[in-house]
């Protein structure tokens, strides 16, 4: 028997006091790890410890494992498809009464904004759930046009135990992308945190068990790479879903192939281009390619951290971003009308800072920034480099952070073929008032989503993933119903006499 562990109250920064419990969440249960290893989750805006976690090792995975095989068995497997919807629901309506107290936590543990972790954090994981909840019912075979003499249809059958592995970056969304399609395509789950974050998600676990979901269905074991590995390698795990870098998304294909074959969807790191053309409304072009890059301090996978943008508006374009950047707040994530918070950790500040130095070694000119804010906590100021070439290190490598090179292009052909000179091929952005050129720029673009005129604006219906080394498969959107479920065809020999 797993030792309990007790709830812990913590005083968020709002001056609310929320009861959390820090234990792994398996089998609807809060317990310590087998040998009682725990970690620390540090406050980036401070650098100082928020509170410790029970940390998940490869015998924690395991056991998480086998509750989560014994629900999928012995209950989930007989809970109709609606029911699962209504449950859905039910932890909808309890994200919505602990709204702020979840926006909070995120910012504290993460760093980003809370108005932001508001505006846009919690309303992405809401409507993640509510679009998976009402696919409850709607998940369909096909009857398959054949000869009279057979009878063909197909089912979409759960594939049973899913195993998620999810980064820092959003630290809820990242959760409900990879909870939400695993509960309603009828499958169970075991869920690791990042280990800079794993707050939130122990939250939400106690609205996972006040929703009514049966013991074992949702397991969230926080812990570290071990972890991660445990479960990418598990035999009895049928599917992963990972998001975060490309180097880790790789180990994971290893391990699905070394063990038992699971089905993986990856979706890893980026280097997304935004291409902005004469003629395009300078001042939205402004607005979205600077959310485009240092929205979440520049921490996402999507980050146009490459603006390339046409020769005759380079310099007013370039005036007015930097102008843009220079006027957005930096400081304390829960001052009113904070837009960057920190990085998440002293290792992402160095690493970023790495890439910095690399990029004025290289030659690229440091417009603005390029060093820390403040002096407590992670922060790196907006930084800015123009004069930048594709053989440099910050013009290849994805650097999660407040860093964006600006260059300018002369012909279309020549933004294209500079855009498509990485590995990546997460997302990209256009930006013209030519609709013709928006749409033949779009198509042409090796990306898995390209905004027109916008940025970072994604949506529970529509797939999204990575070209070339970004990723492998897609979230969201119906197309999640390929990677949840296993379709198995019937064929009915109708040759008998009757
Ligand atoms: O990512 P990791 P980190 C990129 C970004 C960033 C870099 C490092 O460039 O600077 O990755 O960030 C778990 N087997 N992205 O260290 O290591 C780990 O515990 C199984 C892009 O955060 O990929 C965590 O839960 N799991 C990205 C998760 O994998 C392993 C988001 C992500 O960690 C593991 C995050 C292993 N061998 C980082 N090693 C995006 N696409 O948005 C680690 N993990």
């Amino acid at each position: 028997t797993l030792e309990m562990t007790p709830t812990e109250i913590i005083v968020l920064p709002t001056g609310k006091k929320v009861e959390i419990n820090t234990g792994l969440f398996i089998n609807n249960e809060f317990v310590e790890s087998v040998d009682g290893k725990r970690f620390e989750t540090i406050n980036p805006s401070t650098g100082k410890v928020i509170t410790t976690v029970a940390e998940a090792t490869p015998n924690d995975i395991d056991i998480a494992v086998n509750a989560a095989e014994n629900a999928f068995e012995k209950v989930w497997k007989q809970v109709s498809s609606s029911e699962r919807g209504r449950l859905l629901y039910k932890l909808i309506e309890l994200i919505r009464r602990d709204f702020e107290i979840l926006a909070a936590i995120e910012s504290l543990d993460n760093g980003k904004s809370f108005e932001i972790a508001q505006m846009a954090d919690l309303p992405v994981v809401i409507q993640t759930f509510e679009y998976f909840a009402g696919f409850a019912e709607k998940i369909n075979g096909e009857v398959i046009d054949s000869s009279d003499d057979k009878f063909l249809y197909t089912r979409r059958e759960p594939i049973g135990i899913v195993g998620g592995i999810i980064p820092f970056n959003f630290p809820l969304c990242m959760l409900s992308w990879k909870v939400a399609p695993a509960l309603i395509t009828g499958n169970v789950i075991v869920l690791k945190p990042a280990e800079q974050t794993p707050l939130s998600a122990l939250y939400l676990a106690k609205l996972i068990r006040e929703a009514g979901f049966p013991p074992g269905v949702v397991n969230i074991c926080p812990g570290w790479a071990e972890a991660g590995k445990a479960i990418a390698s598990h035999m009895k795990i049928g599917k992963v879903a990972f998001t975060g870098s490309t180097a880790v998304g790789r180990s994971i294909l290893r391990a699905a192939s070394s063990s038992n074959m699971k089905k993986v969807t990856l979706e890893l790191g980026g280097k997304s281009p935004t291409i902005i053309c004469a003629g395009a409304d300078l001042e939205e072009a402004v607005k979205w390619a600077h959310m485009g890059i240092f929205f979440n301090s520049g921490q996402c996978c999507t980050a146009g951290s490459r603006v390339y943008v046409e020769e005759s508006i380079y310099e007013e374009f370039l005036e007015k971003f930097k102008e843009h950047a220079a006027s957005t707040k930096i400081g304390d994530p829960f001052d009113q009308g904070t837009y960057q918070g920190p990085l998440i950790s002293q290792e992402q500040f160095d690493r970023v800072m790495e890439y910095i130095e690399a990029g004025k070694n290289e030659g690229a000119t440091l417009e603005m920034g390029g060093e820390r804010h403040g002096n407590q906590g992670f922060f790196i100021k907006p930084t800015v480099f123009t004069n930048v070439n594709e053989s440099m290190k910050i013009m290849q490598e994805e650097i999660f952070g407040p860093v964006v090179a600006v260059d300018k292009f002369k012909t279309i052909d020549e933004a294209l073929e500079r855009a498509h000179m990485t590995n990546y091929g997460l997302a990209a952005a256009v930006f013209t008032k030519d609709i013709s050129k928006a749409i033949s720029v779009a198509n042409k673009l090796k990306a898995g989503t390209v905004w027109v005129n916008c940025y970072n604006l994604v949506h529970a219906s529509a797939p999204f993933g990575g070209y070339k080394e970004s990723g492998h498969g897609r979230e969201n959107g119906k197309s999640v119903l390929d990677s949840y479920t296993e379709v198995k065809t019937v064929c009915v020999n109708l040759n008998l006499p009757i």
